[in-house]
């Protein structure tokens, strides 16, 4: 089903009444623009959404959140270079290479499974008007790197109720692009494509669960998987899927890539924990990008240091079982 507009019961000119009361997260010129135009038009309009849009470059508009680190983030340069992103390829600087030539524009996203408004919206319609937040957080590889990145994005869950998840739902699963003409690690069988990953519904939820849209104030670069990915700090970063094109919920446990491929070693959760090995190497520390030599490594935090905010989504579960 093509979907142009969504039904009137969540149109996103109540989104903008919404945001009214939050003003640190709109620049006024988006308010403005949006609340005359949405007025006259009756649905987000375009002059809207290009405000929108110009908030994650909009720099100091956006909200700094108390769920930011205020460890010194990594450089652009460092963010950029050194990527994970298997449809460009497996080398770290194969995205670098090859990711510029992807077509982020158009961008539809399909919504399907137990949802009450299922369909294949364009992006600025299915995210236009949420409320953008800088997230600095820890992005913790399970090969034991790690990197700071300062995303701009919005939490899942804003998503999530604009959708209308149905009350049988108990998971969400995503899914990355597949366009082999402009993504040369898929005309190679690297792994399954599309790249899946998915959530139990409560940890999506969880205001920590970000979708980026942005990084360091400007639109998400290519590299880091334009025009939105998935980020959940607590996790492992391929649990970060990137480049997204659809959302199902699910009342079964969605198929992920990394624990398709190799369940003994990439577990369904996959949280960050340096007291569960990975099969093949320890946990326990990890070397930080640009940490320089001898400085480098560090311990690896439980939860990746959000321990505080997610241990409750795991209570009497053993970690070491459910890895
Ligand atoms: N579609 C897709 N998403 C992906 C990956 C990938 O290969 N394909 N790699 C993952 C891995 S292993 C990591 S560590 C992070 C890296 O994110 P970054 O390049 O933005 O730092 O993206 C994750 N998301
Ligand atoms: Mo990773």
């Amino acid at each position: 089903m093509r979907r142009t507009h969504f039904p009137k019961a969540f149109t996103p000119d109540l989104g903008w009444a919404d945001v009214t009361p939050k003003p640190l997260f709109m620049n006024r010129r988006a308010l403005m623009a949006g609340g005359a135009a949405a007025l006259a038009a009756g649905a987000l309009p375009r002059a809207a959404l290009a405000a929108w849009e110009d908030d994650w470059t909009g720099g100091e508009e956006i909200a700094a959140s108390r769920f930011s680190t205020d460890e010194e983030p990594n450089s652009l340069d460092e963010i950029t270079n050194y990527n994970n992103f298997f449809e460009f390829g497996t080398g770290k600087e194969d995205p670098a290479r090859n990711a510029d030539a992807l077509t982020t524009e158009p961008w539809e996203i399909t919504v399907d499974g137990l949802v009450e408004n299922p369909g294949t919206y364009d992006l600025a319609e299915l995210v236009g008007g949420l409320p953008l937040e800088e997230r600095i957080y820890r992005l913790r590889c399970v090969e034991a790197w790690s990197m700071v990145i300062p995303w701009v994005g919005f939490e899942l869950r804003t998503l999530l109720d604009r959708i209308g998840v149905r009350p049988e739902a108990r998971f969400v699963g995503f899914e990355t692009l597949v366009r082999p003409e402009e993504m040369p690690g898929q005309r190679r069988g690297i792994l399954e494509w599309p790249y899946r990953d998915g959530l139990r519904l409560d940890e999506a939820r969880n205001p920590l669960t970000i979708m980026a849209t942005g990084l360091y104030r400007e639109p998400l670069p290519n590299v880091n998987g334009a025009p939105i990915r998935l980020v959940v700090p607590w996790k492992y970063g391929f649990k970060s899927i990137k480049s997204i094109v659809r959302i199902t919920l699910t009342e079964e446990q969605p198929v992920c890539t990394w624990n398709q491929q190799n369940p003994r070693e990439y577990g369904f959760y996959s949280n960050v924990n340096p007291n569960v090995d990975h099969p093949r190497w320890s946990q326990a520390t990890e070397r930080r990008i640009g940490g320089g030599l001898f400085n480098s490594r560090q311990p690896t935090q439980m939860f990746n240091g959000y321990e505080e905010y997610v241990a409750d989504l795991y209570a009497g579960m053993d970690l070491s079982e459910h890895f």
